[in-house]
């Protein structure tokens, strides 16, 4: 096995970077760059943190602490200057060790653990990624428990169980992976409607401050204002949109009006979730048929034929904002597949904690159990799917075994 080198750490000034080295020769090398504060020859016992520095010839290049963690595994504890960091792997990788990312490297000292399944190694990966506090949650229980043990128990129970079962298992599994996806990666939120509606209002209220700016003027937002908020356990990316007005759109000789009026077309694609704020203080006028109609799969109310929406593929919530002011909004006006409504006044908070209720239960969160086994990687995805069209039970196992030891 050659020699690894990775730093783990973000690098920064003021900060502290670790380098893991790991290896055959990870001991060797060590000896060869680290000299111990002190006369006595250093000893790299594991468990052993030493005090020296990291030396390239006669020159030193910084004080460090190493870290013994194994014997093919040493961590270089060093000052996080970007240039310090990078003359250290410079030196590693003159004295023979690969350099990788910290990924890599990780995945490389879990496999040579030789106890652990893919699924598990995946999963010690992925939480450095997730998100939210309950994403990693949910990946930590993957480890020994979730998705890894429901596919031991598939082999091990692979004379009884019928095809049928592990069908079922793996069409639920990829369905609650879906909501699982959201809270460790992650949801877009996308706000849209009218100009003036209250769609920046609503994320500054959101998010807890003022990201957007807010006037009585219609077209405000031209271009797209994005900020974080938590909502239970989503980590929540709202998008604030310009005000979807065909007027707007065909407003002659303002060209960034223009450029802002088709943007939240692409952003609706992308969403996970869709706002659409109405005005509940003005009539059905302010919904233009021709507008809605522009944006791809995700809204298309029709007002003045009454005809249905052609299909939703995202997911939408009607908010009638400004409840605060006397109602003019008919919502009859409304075709059945927006008839998901809450009632807010942005400008005085009341009703946003029913919304983020709403959000939670459509984004099928609100009661999530966070022992169920989900997937979580695309390579177990892709294998979740192909077991759900499996018609042999030994194209089962085969697929089954791929998912613990590929
Ligand atoms: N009374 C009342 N006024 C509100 C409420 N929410 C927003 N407003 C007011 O409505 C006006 C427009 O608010 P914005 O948040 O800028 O509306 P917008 O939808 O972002 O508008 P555009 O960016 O132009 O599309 C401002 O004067 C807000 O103070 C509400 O709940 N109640
Ligand atoms: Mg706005």
């Amino acid at each position: 096995m050659s020699t690894l080198a990775a730093v783990m750490t973000g690098k920064g000034t003021g900060a502290i970077s670790t380098i893991q080295v790991f290896g055959d020769t990870a001991e060797a090398i060590i000896k060869e760059v680290f000299k111990p504060v002190g006369s006595k020859a250093a000893e790299f016992t594991t468990g052993k943190i030493l005090l020296g520095t990291i030396n390239d010839g006669s020159d030193t290049i910084d004080q460090v602490t190493i870290g013994c963690e194994g014997p093919n595994s040493f961590a270089i504890h060093c000052h996080g200057n970007p240039l310090i960091v990078e003359m250290i792997m410079q030196l590693l990788q003159r004295l023979g060790a690969e350099l990788v990312t910290a990924e890599q490297l990780l995945a490389k000292t879990l496999t040579a653990q030789g106890d652990l399944d893919t699924i598990a190694v995946e999963a010690r990966l992925a939480q450095i990624k997730a998100k939210t506090i309950q994403g990693t949650k949910i990946i930590a229980n993957q480890i020994d428990g979730g998705f890894g043990k429901k596919a031991k128990e598939w082999l091990e129970n692979i004379k009884t169980i019928s095809l049928d079962e592990i069908v079922t298992d793996a069409e639920s599994i990829l369905k609650i992976s879906q909501m699982a996806k959201l809270i460790i990666s992650g949801c877009k939120v996308a706000i849209v409607g009218p100009p003036n509606s209250g769609k920046s209002t609503l994320l500054n209220c959101l998010a807890g401050r003022q990201k957007a700016i807010v006037t009585e003027i219609k077209g405000t937002t031209r271009d797209w204002v994005s900020a974080r908020c938590q909502i239970g356990p989503l980590s929540v990316e709202l998008i604030d949109t310009a005000g979807l007005d065909e007027k707007l759109l065909t407003r002659t000789g303002d060209s960034i009006q223009k450029t802002a009026q088709k943007k939240p077309a692409e952003i609706l694609e992308d969403a996970d979730l869709v706002l659409l704020v109405l005005d509940d203080s003005q009539t059905a006028d302010q919904l233009d048929d021709r507008l809605f109609e522009k944006i791809p799969g995700k809204l298309v109310p029709s007002t003045s034929s009454g005809q249905a929406l052609s299909e939703i593929e995202g997911k939408v919530l009607t908010l009638l904002n400004k409840s605060d002011l006397p109602a003019k909004f008919d919502t009859a006006m409304l075709p059945d597949t927006l008839g998901n409504i809450v009632q807010i006044s942005a400008k005085f908070g009341t009703g946003i904690e029913n919304l983020t209720e709403k959000i939670r239960e459509i984004c099928g969160v609100a009661d999530f159990d966070l022992q169920q086994p989900v997937c979580f990687t695309s390579r177990q995805e892709n294998l979740l799917k192909q077991l759900k069209k499996t018609k042999s039970k030994q194209q089962a196992v085969s697929i089954i075994t791929d998912l613990l030891n590929s």
